[in-house]
């Protein structure tokens, strides 16, 4: 199936709202996989495909998380936590898609993981960024999307947390290890290999380079890594 085989059967799946929005995604993703280099294709396609399950029956969705042994605790919890892994399997069976970066980008849209490709990063924040989301925090996450990922990532996954606690849900534990995972990421300062020894004697210090560490405040205290460890 082609690109444009497949859109057209996303476009008979979904309703059109949803389509729209996942047009929407499209486009944000690509923009997106531009700027940071990742594989265009892979995230146009994905990005196409990342809510095709939204319109499934319960019964149904739950019927693929068992016969596909996904994660059985996914059935504690609202469908709206289900569509993305169910996705996940789906379109390789619906749509021929093998290929795992896009399955994996598909399955954890919703509510990420820690250590995210490229590719899963810039499907989570194009689903929560696309121009016509609703909530009050598109701006600020979209100009940070600009020019820190992982930091755009603790945010968003920042407030659907709020979000979710405010409304008495539960937290499906990808979500919380994810907040934690980019959320210690940013409190890590980074320095190359090179300069341990003279950072580690005093000679030399780490100084703040960029707007991506502009949140570091005097007294905070970081955990310094060097390049090679922090491999994300
Ligand atoms: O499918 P979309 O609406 O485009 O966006 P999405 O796939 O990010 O789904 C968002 C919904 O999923 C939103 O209403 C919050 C909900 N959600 C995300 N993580 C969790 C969750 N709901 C519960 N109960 N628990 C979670 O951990
Ligand atoms: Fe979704
Ligand atoms: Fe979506």
């Amino acid at each position: 199936m082609n690109f444009n085989e497949i859109q057209e059967k996303v476009k008979q799946i979904l309703p059109t709202k949803r389509y729209e929005h996942t047009l929407r995604v499209v486009d944000t993703a690509v923009k997106l996989a531009e700027k940071y280099n990742a594989n265009v294709e892979k995230a146009r396609l994905a990005a196409l495909l990342h809510d095709v399950c939204k319109p499934m029956d319960e019964v149904e969705m739950k019927k693929y998380v068992i016969k596909y042994n996904l994660d059985i605790k996914l059935l504690d919890y609202p469908t709206e936590v289900l569509h993305g892994p169910v996705a996940g399997v789906y379109i390789e069976k619906e749509f021929g898609i093998a290929d795992e970066e896009i399955k994996l980008a598909v399955a954890n849209h919703t509510f990420g993981r820690t250590n995210m490709s490229l590719l899963e990063k810039i499907i989570f924040l194009a689903d929560y960024i696309e121009p016509a989301r609703k909530h009050p925090h598109l701006k600020e996450v979209t100009e940070v999307a600009d020019f820190d990922l992982d930091e755009a990532i603790r945010l968003s996954v920042k407030y659907t947390l709020v979000y979710l606690i405010d409304n008495d849900e539960r937290i499906y534990p990808s979500l919380l290890k994810c907040y934690n995972y980019y959320n210690i990421k940013n409190y890590q300062v980074g320095f190359k290999e090179k300069n341990k020894e003279k950072i580690l004697s005093g000679e030399k210090i780490i100084t703040i380079r960029n707007k991506s560490e502009a949140h570091f405040k005097k007294g905070d205290i970081l955990e310094a890594v060097t390049y090679d460890d922090n491999t994300n």
